[in-house]
């Protein structure tokens, strides 16, 4: 049988990274099936074309997984799919807490033949029989002998098959400048983020978050080999197609057992596996120094903290108070020091964010070293005791707010500030944090630092942009290489005329040797 695999686009962040479920459920497929893989973020389709493609491609059976903020599109590309005769199976996080909306079964239309509960590594096998047995059941959940729900081990991870896998669809250089800059230094014809987990899992309950109730608070772990190993072929990849991959470790808390931690980055250093890679760890884990060195060591130079807030009223009310913002200051510096900087991620519209919260942040941003802050709204999400709360307290004024998913716009009323005032809050936060006089001070503030650094926080604040003003089209990069035309020039005049064996840097290093 053909089967297709889709994730449907999030209409912003195109084709940075691909999802890590498709690769991980076509590795667990049996034998003797074709899998195809569509990203909508990579390759964007609309439901006329989707539904072409699976007649025309003879596929048998197709799997979609989407976060909720996807969910409408997802129905409506499954709604397509299944008007051919194909029939549709759900995964994911959304439909695992809704599984009755999928289904048709809440008085809504159905979407799904079936749907995947929880973790599919255990059940897609048999779902794929069921498909093509005719058989497929409506509801496939991960349970034990005794009907208790089953969290799988890690221990026996699948081997995915990074050295041969199609990611044409996931090249980040443009087609028109990979021949050229296949012969830059080790290569840079392709550039590869690449999704890799290490564990799974996360204890800590932060309200608002869909992790510790979907994948448990018991924290499970793939042996350090099998990570290794996945690390080498990836770098072997890159090196065979002179270009260059870095990882996103999608860890819920990478560093949540740092001793397994230290040892897996160890092991990484150890086997020279090294590539540049980014994880999300929480502030509190990074008090550790030995733990900083080893992720500078091993390759790390980002990492994303959930800062939340600067409040720590609003972050005992999200059951976030493990955050200590007096500590801030002192993680990122210790990051710093080490040539590691942070994406520090803020949310608005907390119940005590008073007017001026986003001035408020960057205030205090802006006395930190520099990175990549982005901004967003408290989301009540479904079945988080986020939801369940304001939900009790008649707060949602859009309890369905993923059938008509706007972005950046809130689901319910703060309780200091109006709706409105939080998005413009938000707004305000973007604006500032990336205006050109905010990216050319990041600059300015590495000047003791290589070329190469600053360069790289250039661009790499240039990309963060984009998830709030979408950089689509020629025309839209244009304006916003005019808007920085003095930092540009600056930066140029420096790698033309100035000590150019300083350019050796976060992102021009190379992560194949
Ligand atoms: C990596 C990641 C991202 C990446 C992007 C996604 C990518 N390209 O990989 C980045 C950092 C950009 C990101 C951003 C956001 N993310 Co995010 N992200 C994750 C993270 C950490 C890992 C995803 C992952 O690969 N997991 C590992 C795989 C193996 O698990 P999985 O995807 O759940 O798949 C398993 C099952 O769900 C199932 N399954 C999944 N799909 C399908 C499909 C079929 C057919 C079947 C049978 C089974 C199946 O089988 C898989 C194997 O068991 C998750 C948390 C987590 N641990 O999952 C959050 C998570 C998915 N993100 C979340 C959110 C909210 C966001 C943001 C909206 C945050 C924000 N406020 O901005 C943004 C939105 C981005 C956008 N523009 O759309 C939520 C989603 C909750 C929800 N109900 O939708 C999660 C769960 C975290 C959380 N805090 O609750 N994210
Ligand atoms: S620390 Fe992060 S992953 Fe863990 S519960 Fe809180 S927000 Fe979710």
């Amino acid at each position: 049988m053909r089967i297709l695999l889709y994730n449907p686009d999030n209409g912003v962040t195109r084709n940075f990274m691909p999802h890590l479920w498709m690769f991980l459920l076509k590795a667990l497929t049996p034998p003797g099936h074709e899998v195809l893989l569509i990203d909508g973020n990579a390759q964007p389709m609309d439901e006329h074309q989707i539904a072409q493609y699976v007649r025309e491609q003879n596929i048998g059976l197709v799997g979609i997984g989407a976060m909720t903020r996807m969910i409408a599109k997802a129905y409506r590309i499954a709604d397509a799919i299944r008007a051919t005769g194909v029939p549709v199976v759900m995964g994911g996080p959304h439909v695992t807490e809704l599984a009755d909306e999928a289904l048709g079964r809440d008085g809504g239309p159905r979407h799904a033949d079936a749907v995947a509960l929880g973790e599919a590594d255990e059940t897609w096998p048999q779902i794929v029989n069921d498909a093509v047995a005719g058989q497929l059941k409506e509801k496939y959940a991960p349970i034990d002998d005794m009907g208790k729900e089953r969290k799988p081990s890690l221990k026996r991870y699948p081997v995915i098959p990074w050295d041969s896998i199609d990611l044409d669809q996931f090249n980040l250089v443009p087609k028109s400048a990979a021949a050229l800059l296949r012969k830059v230094g080790e290569g840079w014809g392709t550039f590869r983020i690449v999704p890799v987990e290490s564990g799974r899992g996360c204890p800590y309950g932060c309200e608002f978050c869909t992790v510790t109730g979907f994948f448990g608070d018991s924290i499970r772990f793939r042996t350090n080999e099998s990570v290794v190993n996945e690390l080498l072929l990836l770098k072997a990849r890159a090196r065979k197609e002179k270009g260059q991959i870095a990882v996103f470790f999608i860890d819920d808390n990478f560093a949540i057992n740092v001793k397994r931690t230290k040892s897996l980055l160890r092991d990484i250093i150890a086997a020279k596996a090294q590539v540049h890679w980014v994880a999300q760890i929480s502030a509190n884990l990074l008090r550790d120094e030995e733990l900083v060195d080893l992720i500078a060591a091993s390759g790390g130079k980002w990492i994303f903290i959930g800062m939340e807030s600067i409040d720590p009223a609003n972050l005992k009310d999200v059951n976030k108070g493990f955050n200590k913002p007096g500590e801030y200051a002192s993680v990122l510096e210790r990051l710093a020091r080490r040539n590691v900087y942070a994406i520090t991620s803020f949310i608005f519209g907390m119940d005590n964010d008073t007017s001026g919260v986003a001035e408020r942040t960057l205030a205090q941003v802006r006395t930190w070293p520099p990175g990549l802050p982005i901004f967003g709204l408290l989301t009540p999400l479904p079945a988080t005791p986020l939801y369940k709360r304001l939900e009790t307290s008649g707060r949602l004024t859009r309890p369905k707010h993923w059938q008509e998913f706007i972005p950046f716009a809130m689901a319910h009323t703060p309780l200091k500030i109006t709706i409105e005032q939080a998005h413009a809050e938000v707004k305000y936060g973007w604006e500032q944090a990336y205006s050109p006089e905010a990216l050319a001070q990041a600059v300015d503030s590495l000047n003791d630092q290589p070329l190469g650094y600053r360069i790289n926080i250039f661009l790499a604040r240039l990309c963060f942009r984009g998830i709030y003003f979408p950089m689509m089209g020629k025309v839209a990069w244009l304006k916003v290489v005019a808007q920085n035309r003095h930092t540009i020039f600056e930066l140029a005049k420096e790698a033309f005329l100035g000590d150019r064996t300083q350019v050796t840097a976060v992102g021009t290093e190379s992560i194949s040797s």
